[in-house]
């Protein structure tokens, strides 16, 4: 009896330690635990005990390992390896000709190249889980498939078919800079470089690549497009071949981001001129000796001509002409370019009412088309500026029907939050891939364009720009990691729906638990419209601070400058008129069904609206409302939604393990209030600028917040704040030169328990401390220390600190602290005393 007490006992918390062990992230969606519920006796029965791998190569092998490890990890089975089918049940992998003698009975389906069928064949009484790839990549891509299968509870039998992806380009670009930084990236430095050189230790690079391979990436772009001419001196090419070398078990092949100038600037030419015979040479002799040391190299990819990098327009040459260049070294060995047609001129002229950043790939290609080789890919941002919150797809893609095209989505969320906000971006990508361009009239959806359908292409497909760093769980918030599977999910088939990527990587990443997988869905599905919502809605843009980091609130930034990021507020009305008749004529881009539809105000979709038209603020949308008041509105409606996903969230407390649980908690917290500094600047901005109030009377009337201003300070002194909606009355107040300064409030509150905020700024350099006192005790204290990418009070780094739930009375005294360090003077904007409970934020449904 007691025996048995202790041993319900001890398989409970066996259960419960592999329910809630530590979990750090690394493993991504390759955790293997233990499927739950715990697999039945019967499954454990059903998988063969022995493994044979018919296929000599390298990516086979990794395939093998690959199962036995998983199968170990899941059902704690630890599989015999064979070199000979046995006479009893076995797993078998092999591509569909080596399958041929050993099964002849066995009639695999037509397969495209890197595809691979899973079947059950039963002979003599012996059941082959049949793991079949076009080639070993296939073979590969099949098995994570199975084991990706059976984490969420499958059976071999019932995955049984075949798949193929959509398109040969899976690539994911990394915008590592030589020294270790990584530009827009935000999950800590490089798994590539570091000083100057590759890293002498590769681990995460051989990592990286099993985690691209088992979602089917074939390519990876190890260097900033920005590129360092010396990534191509003799000595750099063999330490990259080092990285190639951590690829190749897993099928990713190496590619290189090359800078157009290299010639001169390396070679001793005196030219880059694409023309000048030299030049070419140097290029021939360049990329044999790659080859030479990487002899799967994948190819390259260009910028050129693009944000002060040098190009082909330096000798009057066009871009066809330097990537054809590229393109004739490559060919012999079997090397593509991918040649990036984000080009344009950020020195616009403001003034002129038809300058327009977004004509600017269209006018450059299209003209082009026909004349890039055939190992010449043009690589193409999804929309025509620069991956903001929604653009349209970008016109060029209909436009270049001779040419070979990819589309570049981005992972790294440069204007979605950093990964400091939660944003999935599947959600955002298929609304681009789905997009019918209507070329020729007829249906051709984005996806089958570059996937080759529409124009009968050979090569196309899908590039990520990824950015994973060295932090443990790659991409610095734990649910980011969502939107590079997903990304690689749609370029395996972009065809998948939002919903299945998002079940299928929560239940990968975190549970099988139904609870945990239809929160953390609904979260994802949810997160980029209200994302969009409380920064820039109706086709606005981001509205970011697009001279600084392109990460909090600064509407003014977009205008006035050379960078053509426009949305053209002025005082009667915004939006940037890109209609042909009146405007800039970026609309007659497009096949002649979508010109009509963007250009009628009653056909263009209000979430684009601004992006095409300018319009009276007071102008009605077809919800019957002013756009202004949409605009407020929204801005609330996010910011309320962003809270809900605190709540969400929280309602996993001990389903999920303690570390992601208390990480994601302390980042959706984050997001709620810098949410909140969203709404309040742009709505801030966009009343100033219009003129017109918040019907509802919100803005700057809130009656739970005490500012700096109303409190009586000992110390803190006003500055201004640069863009000025990002603080109340434009001033922050800040301790200088004192060890300590005070703001004191007496409150006048009804006794009850209250939610008190201290919106204060953090800077990336300094650690000031905060120390908040009731009636002269303290409640809190703590240290501005969270890296907000700025130095200054602004929308970048204003951010809150809030205690949960504090009893109050009439008559209390409420009291910030704070203490300056280095040079960040522990600056504060105001406190906001919310009674318990908070209202309830409204869910939004997907
Ligand atoms: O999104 C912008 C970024 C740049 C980037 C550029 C590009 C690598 O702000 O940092 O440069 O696009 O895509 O080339």
């Amino acid at each position: 009896m007691r025996a048995r007490r202790f041993r319900s006992l001890l398989t409970l918390s066996i259960v419960f330690c592999a329910m809630l062990h530590a979990e750090d992230g690394s493993q991504a969606w390759l955790r293997y635990a233990q499927p739950s519920p715990n697999p039945t006796a019967a499954v454990h029965r059903e998988i063969p005990a022995v493994i044979v791998n018919l296929d000599p190569s390298l990516v086979a092998a990794s395939a093998e390992t690959e199962i036995r490890r998983g199968v170990r990890s899941m059902l704690g089975r630890t599989l015999r390896v064979e070199t000979k089918i046995p006479s009893e049940d076995a797993w078998v992998l092999g591509t569909t000709d080596e399958l041929r003698e050993p099964f002849p009975n066995y009639h695999a389906p037509s397969l495209g190249p890197e595809g691979f069928a899973l079947t059950v064949l039963t002979e003599h009484g012996h059941h082959r889980w049949l793991i079949v790839g076009a080639d070993p990549r296939g073979i590969l891509y099949g098995s994570f498939h199975t084991l990706s299968g059976i984490a969420r509870g499958e059976s071999f039998a019932s995955m049984a078919g075949a798949d193929s992806p959509a398109a040969p380009i899976r690539w994911v670009n990394q915008w590592d800079n030589l020294d270790g930084t990584i530009e827009r990236g935000y999950a800590g430095p490089s798994i590539f470089f570091d000083n100057g050189s590759v890293r002498t230790h590769l681990t995460r690079a051989g990592e990286f690549a099993r985690l691209l391979a088992s979602v089917g990436i074939n390519g990876c772009t190890i260097n900033n497009v920005n590129a360092d001419p010396h990534l191509l001196q003799p000595e750099m090419i063999r330490a990259v071949a080092r990285v190639a070398d951590a690829f190749r078990p897993w099928g990713v092949r190496l590619s290189l981001s090359v800078a157009i100038n290299s010639p001169q600037a390396i070679g001793g030419l005196d030219t880059f001129d694409p023309g000048d015979a030299k030049v070419a040479a140097w290029w021939r002799d360049k990329v044999d000796e790659i080859y030479a040391a990487i002899p799967d190299f994948a190819g390259f990819v260009v910028k050129a001509d693009s944000e002060g990098e040098p190009g082909p327009s330096r000798y009057g040459r066009t871009p066809a002409d330097a990537a054809n260049m590229l393109a004739a070294a490559l060919r012999p060995h079997g090397g593509v370019v991918l040649y990036r047609a984000f080009v344009y001129n950020h020195h616009l002229d403001w003034s002129d009412p038809k300058a327009d950043r977004a004509r600017a790939s269209y006018d450059i290609f299209h003209p082009l088309d026909g004349q890039f080789a055939g190992n010449v890919i043009v690589q193409i941002k999804n929309g025509p500026i620069d991956f903001q919150v929604r653009e349209p797809v970008s016109p060029l893609f209909a436009g270049l029907p001779k040419t070979n095209e990819a589309v570049e989505l981005q992972v790294t969320q440069e204007y979605m939050g950093q990964q400091r906000h939660l944003v999935f971006l599947p959600t955002q990508w298929k609304t681009y891939l789905d997009f019918d361009v209507r070329a020729d009239n007829r249906s051709t959806p984005l996806k089958d364009i570059v996937d080759g359908k529409t124009f009968h292409r050979p090569l196309g497909g899908y590039v990520g720009v990824a950015n994973v760093g060295l932090d443990t769980n790659w991409l610095a918030h734990p649910l980011a990691m969502a939107n590079l599977y997903g990304f690689a999910r749609l370029a395996w088939n972009p065809n998948t729906s939002s919903e299945t990527i998002a079940r299928d990587w929560s239940r990968l990443s975190f549970s099988n638990n139904e609870k945990v997988v239809s929160t953390i869905t609904h979260m994802l599905l949810s997160s980029w419209p209200i994302y969009e919502d409380y920064t820039g809605p109706l086709g606005l843009q981001t509205l970011t601070n697009i001279t600084g980091p392109h990460y909090g609130p600064a509407p003014q930034s977009q205008e006035n400058n050379g960078w053509g990021q426009w949305i053209r507020a002025d005082r009667n009305g915004v939006g940037m008129d890109r209609t042909v008749e009146t405007g800039t004529g970026f609309i007659g881009q497009y096949p002649s069904q979508v010109v009509q539809m963007f250009t009628s105000l009653k056909t263009c979709p209000d979430n684009l609206l601004l992006f095409m038209h300018h319009v009276p603020y007071t102008y009605r949308l077809r919800t019957g409302k002013t756009i202004i008041q949409t605009i407020y509105d929204l801005h609330y409606q996010g910011a309320d939604d962003a809270a809900g996903l605190v709540q969400q969230w929280q309602t996993l407390h001990r389903l999920i393990d303690y570390d992601r649980y208390n990480q994601t908690l302390t980042l959706l917290e984050y997001q709620a209030g810098h949410a909140i500094v969203w709404r309040d600047a742009v709505n801030r901005w966009f009343a100033k600028i219009s003129g017109i109030p918040d019907d509802n009377g919100r803005i700057d009337h809130d009656p739970n917040r005490i500012t700096a201003s109303q409190m009586q300070r000992d110390g803190y002194t006003p500055v201004d704040v640069t863009p000025w909606e990002s603080a109340t009355d434009g001033k922050a107040w800040v301790c200088k030169d004192r060890a300590a300064c005070t703001a004191t409030a007496h409150l006048d509150r009804s006794a009850g328990a209250y939610d008190i905020a201290v919106q204060y700024f953090d800077f990336r350099q300094g650690a000031s401390t905060f120390q908040l006192l009731l009636n002269h005790k303290q409640i809190a204290r703590w240290t501005a220390n969270n890296m907000l990418p700025g130095q200054a009070p602004n929308g970048d780094t204003s951010t809150r600190y809030t205690l949960h739930g504090v009893p109050l009375r009439p008559g209390d005294v409420l009291t910030i602290e704070g203490h300056p360090d280095d040079t960040e003077p522990a600056p504060i904007d105001y406190i906001e005393i919310v009674p318990q409970p908070a209202a309830p934020a409204t869910k939004r449904h997907p």
